[in-house]
């Protein structure tokens, strides 16, 4: 029997236990206007927002995607309303997010979304757009110039595509109206994000106008260190929460009980307080950057792509195979935590909690799903720890392991000659270097490592880093991935 929608009508009488927002949905008002409405801002920023708005109903979110318009439809019925499931292994745990008062489809609603993002109002205008909707360059953190999106919208500024021209035309409508600009908040995985939004922002706002772009330097773009494990929900997941909550919701977002927010204090134009629901907020996140991106995120897509090809479809089945775990444990302990300059944080303590948390048996975290846009991740997860390493002289074993991995994989055949679903910007241009390669795994290093958007100009003439990742590639292609996380340590030794 179908049930009841999930919406303001209904969430009064949804199961008995569940918490929904506690505060007057009618009194809040729109203060944060967030692009790239995807499950992990619902997971995450959204629930610190949802903690605030009963002490300040001023700092409600407007959700906007550049691209699909499905968040808007699951959500517009549900008047914003959404469930965030926590999964461990005592169950799941419901609770309904209201602080998304509504999303807006920047395809069709461009124009109001820009009028909105100009009002003064809305003070921040926060991102998850992903790696690649910076259209940068992702070896030097440059704006693309030549991306498609962003030649469009340096042609056509009045209706931007990409998120650097829908920032730059929003901030450009407060400057003629006369209102301050806007905090750029940017909550992606990137190194520095806040530096590389601003390098992006003011060089497109600059080639634009060069006013424009001095007026877009006062722009105030805190980097943020966010976390949260956010798997992709599935119709499974749709049933388990209409269960648990007695109502239907479209998309309902799962998640794991860990969450961690690191904000630079920088917001001239006034922030919520964030420090009150959990968030931590310091002078300097750089430091938090590396250690998130070096270990979560370098072991994540080490067991992304040779656990893929493994045959595992889940990370908890990873770190549940003994050879993978040490080889993770190892590059964490080994590789990873010597480049590390973290002064009072344990980091044993926080590798064995990313063990932990890696290893949660109910959140279903897929290989493939953390396998994509590799291209536009592995710069800041292994190659900068891996630059890191052969400065001093250290080996880099594991690391040019989990390199290697993304080569094999990026392939797009696996171990039984089944085709790979390689979602990447570069797939095309990766999938031509395998063709040419043919059956020669070094002809296909050199046309790998001679992407500079991914490799820069520095490793490909690198011995050391040559030899490490060509070596674990034949070991890929001719023993597998099994035995190569098996042996890596023997093979390093010879
Ligand atoms: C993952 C991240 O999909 C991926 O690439 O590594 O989304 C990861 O789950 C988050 O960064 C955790 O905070």
């Amino acid at each position: 029997m179908s049930k009841q929608r999930l919406n303001l009508k209904t969430v009064s009488t949804l199961a008995a236990g569940i918490t929904v927002p506690n505060y007057d949905r009618s009194a809040v008002t729109a203060g944060i206007v967030h692009l790239g409405i995807g499950a992990f801002h619902r997971a995450h920023m959204a629930v610190y927002v949802d903690d605030l708005l009963s002490k300040d109903p001023s700092w409600g979110i407007v959700g906007a995607s550049l691209r699909r318009p499905d968040t808007k439809d699951a959500l517009e019925p549900q008047d914003g309303l959404y469930t965030i499931a926590v999964r461990d292994a005592s169950g799941t745990h419901p609770r309904v997010i209201g602080s998304i008062l509504k999303v807006m489809d920047a395809n069709t609603e461009r124009d109001a979304l820009l009028d909105l993002m100009a009002s003064p109002e809305v003070r921040i205008v926060s991102l998850t757009v992903t790696e690649k909707g910076y259209c940068y360059e992702p070896s030097t953190g440059d704006l693309d110039l030549n991306h498609a999106d962003i030649q469009h919208d340096l042609s056509n500024p009045s209706v931007p595509k990409s998120a650097p021209g829908m920032l730059v035309e929003a901030l450009a409508r407060r400057k003629a109206a006369g209102i301050a600009p806007f905090t750029v908040m940017s909550c992606d995985n990137l190194p520095n994000n806040g530096q590389t939004a601003k390098r992006i922002v003011t060089a497109f706002a600059a080639k634009r106008d060069a006013e424009l772009g001095e007026w877009v330097k006062g722009v105030a773009f805190p980097s943020t260190m966010v976390d949260r494990i956010v798997p992709s929900t599935t119709d499974a997941d749709r049933e388990e929460v209409a269960r648990l909550i007695g109502a239907e919701d479209a998309w309902p977002i799962m998640t794991e009980p860990f969450t961690q927010w690191v904000i630079e204090n920088n917001f001239p134009s006034g922030r919520p307080a964030f420090e009150e629901v959990g968030a931590q907020l310091v002078q300097d996140v750089e430091p938090f950057e590396h250690m998130k991106l070096r270990m979560l995120n370098g072991s994540h897509s080490t067991m992304a792509y040779a656990g893929y090809l493994g045959g595992y479809e889940y990370i908890a089945e990873v770190v549940g195979d003994e050879d993978y775990r040490e080889l993770v444990h190892g590059l964490m302990t080994e590789e990873v935590i010597p480049t590390l300059d973290m002064p009072g944080v344990d980091l044993e303590a926080y590798r064995d909690q990313l063990l932990a948390r890696f290893a949660n048996p109910a959140l279903k975290h897929r290989t493939w799903q953390i396998a994509m846009d590799g291209s536009q991740k592995l710069p800041q997860r292994l190659l900068g720890t891996i630059r890191d390493r052969l400065a001093a002289g250290q080996s880099i074993d594991r690391l040019a392991l989990g390199v290697a991995a993304w080569m094999r994989y990026v392939m797009a055949i696996d171990e039984e000659g089944n085709e790979i679903d390689v979602r990447d910007p570069l797939a095309l241009k990766l999938l031509a270097i395998a063709a040419d390669a043919g059956e020669d795994p070094e002809a296909y290093f050199n046309g790998l490592v001679s992407i500079q958007s991914i490799f820069g100009t520095d490793l490909i003439d690198n011995e050391v880093f040559r030899n490490a990742v060509l070596e674990q590639l034949w070991s890929f292609w001719q023993n597998g991935a099994h035995e190569t996380v098996a042996n890596y340590q023997l093979s390093a030794q010879e």
